[in-house]
């Protein structure tokens, strides 16, 4: 990872190197924080971010159900984000909210710690690799679950929850692969590790719902509006493992990943093993839009 000059640190922005907390916050040893994923893209009429405010309310969201103070407000929120592009002379990046409980308290009850937060911004390419997004990714189903509803919030985005991707990732990568993709308690599948998935069959599009384990994504609110907008057929379905196996074709989406195809599961070639139409079409709706060269969903660009 490249630096850049600036993290806005509550409140104020300070020089990268200096952008430290106590080694006693409650949030690095109990993961007691939220965060949020966010990419601008440089356009024709300048950098926009992508669906920032709709990333901040989610962030806000997720600070709600964990339980942690959110002492600002969305707005406040998204005019850092800006700043946070400018000051570090940025015309395309990746956006890094963080908030989380800092030092005041001892054990697990973090009442009476402080509360953080934090926008860092830097350069991020191809998430899964530029030969990923070009001719897909090979995935392995994890032999860890998704954390479940009544273990914690795989629809909230809490900093602690990600041990569970950590774990799936790095036993997916060891293993020779790109990217894990976890099954729930039940066996349906769930999502990538840092992606949501898609799987076309028959002609119709389906994606697991946040029942199911997945986080309510926004580049797969985003794909999932354009797809149905552009006359797929396109649902929420129950997914399981043997449906992927037998599908015609499956792609990853997030911040991170954008649209990422999948060509092969479980050493199994998706499809032929090349990335299908309904992927390509997904890859140049999203891109189009998020780069401005679409005028599908103007709304969803925030210019810094
Ligand atoms: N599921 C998970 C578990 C997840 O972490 C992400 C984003 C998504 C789905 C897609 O959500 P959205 O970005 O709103 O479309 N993962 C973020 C973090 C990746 C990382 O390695 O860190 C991201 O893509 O920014």
């Amino acid at each position: 990872m490249d630096a850049t000059k600036f993290i806005w640190m509550d409140g104020d922005l300070v020089p990268w190197d200096e952008a430290q907390i106590h080694v006693l916050s409650h949030g690095l040893h109990y993961g007691t924080g939220a965060f949020e994923g966010i990419r601008a893209y440089k356009t024709e009429t300048g950098t926009a971010v992508f669906r920032l405010t709709d990333h901040m309310d989610r962030l806000q969201r997720s600070t709600k159900a964990l339980g942690i103070p959110f002492e600002y407000s969305v707005e406040q929120l998204v005019e850092v984000c800006k700043e946070v592009m400018r000051v570090n002379g940025l015309e395309s990046g990746y956006i890094r909210p963080v908030t989380f409980f800092g030092t005041g308290s001892i054990g697990l009850n973090p009442s009476g710690a402080n509360v953080h937060m934090i926008i860092a911004a830097w350069e991020w390419g191809a998430y899964l690799g530029e030969d990923g997004i070009k001719n897909g990714i090979r995935v392995a189903v994890s032999s860890w679950r998704r954390i479940g509803p009544n273990a914690f919030m795989p629809d909230a985005k809490g900093t602690g929850g990600y041990i569970n991707s950590v774990m799936a990732k790095t036993a997916a990568i060891k293993g020779g692969y790109d990217e894990a993709l976890l099954l729930n308690e039940d066996g349906l599948v769930a999502e990538g590790s840092g992606e949501n998935l898609f799987m076309v069959r028959k002609g119709i599009i389906h994606t697991p719902p946040t029942s199911a384990g997945a986080l309510d994504g926004i580049t797969r609110d985003s794909v999932y509006q354009m797809l149905a907008e552009d006359g797929y057929t396109i649902k929420e379905s129950a997914v399981t493992r043997t449906d992927l196996y037998y599908a015609d074709e499956v792609f990853f989406t997030g911040t991170a990943a954008e649209v990422t195809p999948v060509r092969e599961i479980d050493d199994r070639p998706v499809g032929d093993g090349t990335p299908g139409p309904v992927t390509r079409r997904a890859q140049e709706l999203f891109m189009g839009t998020v780069e401005g060269r679409l005028d599908l969903h103007p709304e969803w660009l925030e210019y810094i």
